[in-house]
């Protein structure tokens, strides 16, 4: 279904000249055109226009706004339209405010809030900036609440919960993604449930145009040996927040995998472990990209 200029513009309740300024200055606008040139916008074409509608209302420069509306696919824009109180974080606020105002966002257990503020924070600064010095921070913090009894693990699983949705968005307004023939395996250690490092690193992939296959939490160290096997990828990431132990199955996987895969650790559940040809250990997001990027050239 297709729509003039003239029905987007009465359901916006816009001026259609406000409407063109916008197609002509910072190209939101129909995609489609009829046979004798007329516009022609189709519904992802008018989300388009009311996120940036909706994002101009609430302050935000015309320019950025459009940049807001650009990055997002269709399903980054229906999740940014569900939220009703969708905004960008402030340009001067700090990423010391914005964990603040995240957990006390997490305590009043305030989804709508929580996932408002990762999503302006990644789209304001990028996930690398964004998860180094945003959202670790804010997580160490909630993990040192909930041990001390200061903070229910309900609020843990939401926090967590939100994020898992705002960083897949994000991942998902990435658009080219060119694997070069290497491949790219993400997966957390065998019986660990945290895997949010792995959606930040999935995230960091696809800003770099890089596609990964990501298996997300608890993944035997047997299926990693079928998996490094079958597909013979460049690079198997593997990431452990519990302590892991000198015993570990993963290390006859590692003595069993040999090249063209390098296994590359994250995490602070790591014991230090001398070097193995196939296996490299990284501290953080940045250096894991870094090291990603020189494994598959
Ligand atoms: C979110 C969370 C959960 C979520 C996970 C959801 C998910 N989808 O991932 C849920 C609620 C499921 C959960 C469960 C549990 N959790 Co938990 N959890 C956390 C929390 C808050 C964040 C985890 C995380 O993502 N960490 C990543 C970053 C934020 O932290 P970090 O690793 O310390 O970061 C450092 C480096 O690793 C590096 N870094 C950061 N990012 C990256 C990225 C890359 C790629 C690299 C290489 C490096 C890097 O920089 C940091 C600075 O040095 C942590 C708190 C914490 N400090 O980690 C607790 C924490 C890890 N959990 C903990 C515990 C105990 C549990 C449970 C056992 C609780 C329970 N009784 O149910 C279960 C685990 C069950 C299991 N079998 O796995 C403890 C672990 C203590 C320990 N060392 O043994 C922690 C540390 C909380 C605490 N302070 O006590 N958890």
């Amino acid at each position: 279904m297709f729509w003039g200029v003239g029905s987007v513009a009465s359901r916006l309740d816009v001026a259609a000249s406000t409407l063109r300024t916008w197609e002509r200055r910072y190209d939101v606008g129909p995609t489609h055109r009829t046979a004798g040139g007329h516009r022609r916008y189709s519904e992802a074409d008018i989300e388009r226009v009311t996120l940036m509608q909706r994002l101009i209302g609430r302050g935000a420069p015309p320019m950025e706004a459009a940049r807001v509306a650009h990055g997002l696919d269709a399903d980054g824009l229906a999740s940014a339209l569900a939220t009703d109180d969708f905004v960008d974080v402030g340009a001067d606020l700090s990423h010391e405010d914005i964990a603040d105002a995240l957990l006390q966002a997490a305590r009043a257990y305030d989804s709508a809030r929580i996932r408002n503020l990762v999503a302006g924070v990644l789209r304001r600064d990028g996930v690398i900036e964004a998860w180094t010095g945003m959202i670790v921070p804010a997580l160490v913090r909630i993990g040192d609440d909930w041990s001390r009894g200061e903070m229910g693990i309900e609020a843990e699983h939401l926090t967590s919960e939100c994020l898992v949705a705002e960083i897949r968005a994000h991942t998902r307004s990435f658009a080219t993604i060119d694997l070069g023939g290497a491949s790219i395996v993400l997966a957390s250690a065998e019986d660990d449930m945290h895997s949010l490092p792995l959606l930040a690193l999935e995230c960091a992939l696809a800003e770099a145009g890089l596609a990964c296959h990501l298996l997300g939490a608890r993944i035997p160290a047997e299926a990693l040996a079928n998996m490094a096997a079958t597909l013979r990828p460049t690079v198997i990431f593997i990431w452990a927040s519990l302590p892991r132990t000198d015993d570990d199955r993963l290390w006859q996987v590692v003595e069993s995998v040999g090249p063209p895969t390098t296994m590359v650790l994250g995490g602070p559940g790591w014991p230090h472990h001398d070097g193995h040809q196939t296996l490299k250990a990284s501290a953080s997001l940045q250096s894991t990209i870094e090291q990603i990027r020189a494994l598959v050239g």
